[in-house]
């Protein structure tokens, strides 16, 4: 077996976006394409040689194909062991818990997160650095330079591993360790939570609902909630990762989780529904006939910590993304602890969790989390609620209910326009920019913008910037609309459109969202013009 060099040309459309690079399996199956990237990543980050490195993907379509790749391109350049899971899946949550357990150098993960996957799907890869969390914008950058500039990669001409037992190789001097992808997190979860709690909750009936959409999630929950909690067999749905995830859109939202929505919305529908993404980081909890946002489900979990034996002491600060709604900065202010606005991405929460200024913190988009890994958490989201359910043996309902009373109901919609052409795309939010100082000041219907900018963040700890974050239009009144790109779609570009009014009166506190936020939504329309650059009458998705 041989160290091989092989001669490459450099792609000019390797940039990381919000969470890693992505794009269709097609444009990774070029030839060169997976490897340039891969050897970015080596020649960025020097600590891999001679170091760990945890490995592995929500066991999408090319899962198997690329972490050959990377094992042999991991052998050539000096890495001393690799910890790979088990047939070559690791949630993101998992993988982010591995790398700090074993003290890695750091991780790559193979994921397109909430992406379709299949042959015709989407393949993402990204760098987790040593805390466990995903590389900040600084790394990301080195990253993309030396993509831009690469002459050839290293590579080994060794044969493929069997990642399927549980057992230890050797590429030319590197070791090969195939480990279970639940033990570890299982086991960091049983820590966190009070499983025999929990475990008497489902003993007395209680009845949940997870569906793991065919995704990664599968595994974990099965173990997690069905062996070591007792919940019924059954209790965990679509539970085979699939390579393309049975052809759904592995994200649990209202739009895309529809089996699971159609039940929590029955008449005999269980006490609590979940579901995971892809790649295990995002959950969606829904009640009995009840859904709870994700920046609600943020706000309950943050004022309910000290029930939680890994949180009973208090938190020492609670985080956002900008788009988030501002229901946590109640609990927060109420706690009297900081609340953080960052940017959209995980990336942002890590160095606040490594200087101990945030315990805990989310995203509209379906993602929660707190210290014990760097990734945003889907089963831990899940088991929090679990955790708060058993000791206060109540409904969902009730709790959120009860949290809109004590501290007023953040009424919360996002809204998708998918597929755009991106000039049009740019073209809006350029626009969007040019008005902003006439937006300033402006008033409708008694409602006047206090503030209308270009959201940008200079981190607390590091002092780093990112400028262009998100157009947002923030009301006397506590609303906002907000408009961003995203950095995570690979066919034209996605325009979110953010929509959020807070509603302190009791008789307000149980409209329709759509209802109570068609004023505002109708406003974001005007605005930005979104009829006029998309061409379309309706968003693509509503979450
Ligand atoms: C989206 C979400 C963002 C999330 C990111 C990665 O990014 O809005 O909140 O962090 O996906 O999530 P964007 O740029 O498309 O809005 V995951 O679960 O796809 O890794
Ligand atoms: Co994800």
């Amino acid at each position: 077996m041989s160290h091989i060099t092989i001669a490459t040309t450099a792609f000019d459309d390797q940039k990381p976006g919000t969470s890693g690079l992505r794009k269709q399996v097609t444009i990774f199956q070029q030839a060169h394409y997976l490897e340039n990237f891969v050897q970015s990543i080596f020649d960025s980050v020097p600590e891999l040689k001679g170091g760990t490195l945890v490995l592995g993907g929500d066991g999408r379509y090319y899962n198997d194909t690329a972490i050959q790749t990377i094992l042999r391109m991991a052998a050539a350049n000096g890495v001393s062991r690799v910890l790979v899971g088990q047939d070559g899946l690791l949630s993101t949550p998992a993988a982010s818990a591995i790398i700090r357990k074993y003290q890695a150098s750091g991780g790559i993960i193979l994921s397109a997160s909430h992406n379709p996957g299949g042959a015709d799907g989407d393949f993402g890869i990204k760098f987790n650095g040593t805390n466990g969390g995903p590389a900040v914008e600084s790394l990301t950058n080195t990253i993309h330079q030396n993509s831009l500039s690469i002459t050839d990669y290293q590579i080994t001409d060794s044969a493929d591993i069997e990642l399927s037992e549980l057992n230890s190789h050797q590429i030319d001097g590197m070791t090969v360790e195939i480990i279970s992808p639940v033990h570890d997190y299982a086991e960091l979860m049983q820590q966190t939570f009070d499983f025999p709690a929990i475990n008497a909750l489902f003993e007395a009936g209680f009845r949940l609902r997870f569906d793991a959409m065919h995704a990664i999630t599968g595994p974990y929950a099965k173990h997690i909630l069905e062996d070591m909690l007792g919940a019924p067999t059954g209790t965990v749905i679509n539970g085979t990762p699939l390579p393309d995830f049975g052809k759904g859109h592995p994200d649990p939202n209202l739009a895309h989780a529809k089996e699971l929505v159609a039940e929590m919305f029955s008449d005999n529908a269980p006490d609590m529904g979940a579901a995971s993404d892809g790649d295990g980081d995002r959950n969606m909890i829904l009640g009995n006939n009840i859904f709870v946002t994700p920046s609600d489900s943020l706000a309950v979990l943050a004022a309910n910590a000290t029930l939680i034996p890994a949180y009973q002491d208090g938190l020492s600060g609670v985080a956002r993304s900008m788009p988030t709604s501002c229901a946590v900065d109640r609990v927060a202010e109420k706690l009297a602890i900081d609340c953080f606005e960052t940017p959209t991405g995980w990336k942002f929460f890590g160095n606040l969790m490594d200087a101990d200024k945030i315990t805990l913190c989310g995203e509209e988009s379906f993602g929660t989390g707190s210290s014990h890994v760097r990734e945003k958490d889907g089963l831990w989201a899940v088991l929090y609620w679990l955790n708060i359910l058993a000791v206060k043996r109540t409904s969902i309902k009730t709790i959120l209910h009860q949290h809109w009373q004590e501290f007023g109901r953040n009424y919360y919609t996002r809204h998708d326009y998918e597929a755009i052409d991106n000039a049009q795309a740019t073209s809006l939010m350029q626009e969007l920019e040019n008005k902003l100082e006439k937006l300033n000041g402006q008033s409708w219907n008694s409602k006047t913008v206090l503030q209308a900018d270009n959201f940008h963040y200079t981190d607390p700890v590091d002092h780093s910037v990112s400028t262009n974050q998100g157009i947002r239009i923030l009301f006397d009144n506590g609303s906002r609309i907000i408009f961003r790109l995203s950095g995570t779609g690979t066919q034209g570009a996605t325009l979110r459109v953010y929509i959020e009014s807070y509603e302190l009166s009791p008789d307000k506190l149980h409209l329709d969202t759509q209802a109570a936020l068609q004023e505002y939504i109708q406003l974001a329309n005007e605005i930005a013009e979104i009829k006029k650059y998309t061409g379309m009458e309706q968003p693509t998705v509503i979450t």
